[in-house]
């Protein structure tokens, strides 16, 4: 991961990665769970040099992990010479820097894996920008709690921020004035955003908008159905930008279908509250579209973490689940009697294009 001050140019890192089953993780099947911390880690480009998985029965506030599983990671990170620790989990500042201090090495948690995966996949000004201000303000979070050597400095008289200023608080303020010029800038965007939403309500087109966990196919289902060819990848976050593009029904222009950014467990807070702008189109769909990958163990509590996120940012519109990836299944048929609890639902393949007839029949009738 990228570190805060670059050391030799070309040097690699030592990597210890962890990932951790939680008691919070009730429920959650752990194999898929890790397959997805090793896909964020890929997706990152990080090369991890030995990735453990720990159990937890309970979290230590000070230091995350319990002390018998510390003394152990201690010892990996003596014997293996470990420079960075990658931790599944979000961690608060006090057991990040605690960490930092046991261990000798430089801590990294689920919530700056996630927000440097945001800066990499970023390619719009806005899509930018937002990621900026949740990196700024995940920064600023970490340095309230940064102790001795940044709040310790004087500041000097006659600099700006008046005599004894510390240098903390010359950061934090540095931190602050930029965010709240990424924020104009992000308002300017949002004004230009509003004015194409008017054009679009005004002409009454039906909107549909993709959601759904991260890599559960939302692009593949936008290009199998619109034709088109944005990016669908084996990694996380590989959309960050909306797509609108225009959906054809039997040679007539039906509707415009709009892809979003993908969710995922702990989705650090500032992303969503950056991302906000961009999401807020979700209030004006006549109809979501929320792709759920079938083939994944954990499907029902990706159902529920899209829910969750939908219910905080308000959003309450009308859906369609749609479960992709049918052609992975061992029995399609089973699966049916295990979904007929969401309704409404269709099983779909956007690979194979199995079961698209009757999506596009939904859409047909209901918008
Ligand atoms: N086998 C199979 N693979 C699929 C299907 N649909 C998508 N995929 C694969 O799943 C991976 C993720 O697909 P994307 O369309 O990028 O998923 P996404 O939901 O847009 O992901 P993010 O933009 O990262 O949130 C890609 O490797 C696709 O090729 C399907 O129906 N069957
Ligand atoms: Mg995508």
């Amino acid at each position: 991961m990228r570190k805060q001050a670059t050391s030799t140019a070309q040097h690699r890192s030592v990597v210890l990665a962890i990932c951790v089953q939680t008691p919070y993780h009730k429920g959650i099947e752990p194999n898929s769970y890790c397959q997805e911390f090793e896909n964020l880690l890929k997706t990152n480009g990080v090369e991890v040099h030995q990735l453990e998985r720990i159990k937890l029965r309970t979290i230590d506030p000070a230091t995350f992990f319990t002390k018998g599983k510390l003394y152990d990671i201690q010892q990996i990170c003596e014997k293996k010479s470990i420079e960075e620790l990658i931790v599944s989990e979000p961690l608060t500042t006090r057991q990040e820097r605690n960490l930092e201090d046991i261990l000798h090495c430089t801590i990294y948690d689920r919530t700056r894996l996630i927000l440097e995966i945001f800066e990499k996949a970023a390619t719009s000004i806005e899509g930018r920008t937002q990621v900026a201000i949740a990196l700024l303000k995940h920064n600023k979070s970490r340095l309230a709690g940064k102790g001795v050597h940044l709040s310790q400095q004087e500041g000097h008289m006659g600099v700006i921020g008046g005599p004894g200023e510390t240098a903390k608080e010359k950061e934090t303020r540095h931190i602050e004035q930029t965010i709240l010029k990424l924020k104009k800038q992000l308002d300017k965007l949002s004004r230009a955003r509003q004015t194409q939403r008017k054009q679009r309500i005004s002409s009454g087109i039906p909107f549909i908008c993709l959601i759904g966990y991260t890599n559960a196919g939302k692009s593949s289902l936008l290009n199998a159905l619109t034709k088109s060819d944005v990016l669908a990848a084996d990694k996380l976050f590989a959309t960050l930008d909306t797509t609108t593009r225009e959906l054809y029904m039997n040679g007539k222009k039906r509707g415009l279908l709009s892809d979003t950014v993908g969710f995922i467990q702990n989705l650090p807070h500032h992303l969503i509250e950056a991302f906000k702008s961009t999401l807020s189109e979700l209030s004006y769909a006549d109809l979501l579209l929320h792709v759920i990958d079938a083939s994944n163990p954990n499907w029902r509590d990706h159902i529920k973490v899209v829910n969750t996120i939908m219910h905080e940012l308000g959003v309450d519109k009308p859906v369609l689940y749609v479960f992709n990836k049918s052609d992975k299944l061992d029995s399609p048929k089973e699966y049916e009697n295990e979904i007929t609890a969401y309704t409404p639902h269709v099983l779909i393949s956007a690979k194979s294009k199995a079961g698209l007839k009757p999506l596009l029949d939904y859409l047909e009738y209901s918008v």
